[in-house]
């Protein structure tokens, strides 16, 4: 990437920030401007050329990052998750919904000012799909396709989905009525699965159960899994998560056939990732106390994802199997955190 690119990251300090940042400081040239509505890590600060701390839904932010600067991708990463989310749906839609509302316009204004789109990179989430009974999830919904059983159950699935939609808008239709040529801006959106790092643990998502359990174990911290042991979602470790991202950033848009795409690497049940865990963690004290709220997500949402569309089109091929996750970068990574 040429060094006149400009890249703004928001929610910068959340999990998929800190491993984003680190990534492109480490391999691009670019300028990155950082934002979150609390201060950036330490650890970060060098990898930034600017920081900005603020909050997304705050039009003053928008204005000032969008007159001092001329994005040409936005990495738009600040969201409330799927559990806090059900707590206060109302803050939910208007961080989520909102926030990226007043993103996509200030990517739309800077189409202007760069005189060509600008990539505006969406991570969305398996919490898009609502399947509405484990019969069904167990029968019909293993393994789903971007299209099918998109009926979230949650405020921030309805949000994610939306703003999968706002992002077609604005990259398809969106023209302002004072302005002859329409600012479109260049829209693509993952549906991540839950992610699991070594660095640093989720708050506030319901796929936590998998972090929680590994981070808790590597600490000698007893932990209760709030979901049944045969729940079963797809999952991806963080060094995958950036390297769809980065994937998806890079890829000529004239071989890209949709707006959104799944992207997966391995499919365990609780009890699965347990057995991983105590392979490591023989002492491990985990206990299964499930929650009928948390539970409830779990099962509405898929098994597996459909992921072919991300491989044929754009190269996507996760790096990391079950194995590989936990033998070579999890285990050792969370040893070594707490050692
Ligand atoms: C959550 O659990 O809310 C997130 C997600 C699956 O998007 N990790």
């Amino acid at each position: 990437m040429p060094t006149d690119e400009t890249i703004l990251i928001t929610g910068a300090n959340g999990e998929i920030g800190h491993g984003l940042i680190q990534h492109l400081c480490s391999s691009h040239q670019a300028r990155i401007v950082a934002t979150d509505i609390v201060p950036l890590d330490s650890s970060l600060q060098a990898a930034c050329h600017t920081f900005v701390q603020g909050d997304i839904t705050d039009p003053a932010l928008a204005a000032r990052l969008g007159g001092e600067h001329v994005f040409t991708t936005i990495y738009h990463l600040a969201s409330i998750l799927s559990t806090k989310g059900e707590r206060d749906p109302e803050l939910a839609h208007h961080v989520n919904v909102d926030g990226t509302l007043g993103l996509l316009r200030l990517a739309s204004d800077q189409s202007g000012k760069l005189g060509r789109p600008v990539k505006f990179i969406y991570p969305s989430s398996i919490a898009a799909y609502g399947i509405p009974d484990l019969e069904t999830k167990q029968r019909d919904g293993r393994v789903v396709r971007e299209d099918e059983w998109c009926f979230p159950a949650t405020m921030y699935g309805v949000n994610k989905l939306t703003c999968e939609h706002l992002g077609r808008y604005y990259a398809q239709h969106y023209r302002r009525l004072d302005q002859e040529a329409p600012m479109r801006i260049d829209f693509r959106g993952l549906r991540f699965p839950g992610l699991i790092s070594a660095l640093t643990v989720p708050t506030g998502g319901t796929s936590d159960y998998g972090p929680e359990m590994l981070h808790h174990a590597a600490q000698s911290k007893p932990y209760a899994c709030f979901v049944r042991p045969d729940s079963q979602l797809p999952f991806m470790v963080m060094p995958d998560a950036i390297t769809a991202l980065l994937q998806l950033e890079s890829a000529r848009r004239e071989n890209l056939g949709q707006l959104i795409y799944n992207v997966t690497s391995f499919s365990p049940t609780a009890a699965e990732i347990l057995e991983m865990i105590l392979r490591a963690f023989p002492a491990a004290q985990i206990t299964f106390a499930p929650d009928a709220r948390r539970q409830g997500i779990v099962d509405s949402w898929p098994a597996d994802v459909d992921d072919s569309a991300a491989r044929r089109e754009w190269g996507w091929k996760p790096a990391y199997d079950m194995r590989r996750s936990f033998e070579d970068y999890l285990i050792p990574s969370v040893r070594q955190r707490y050692a």
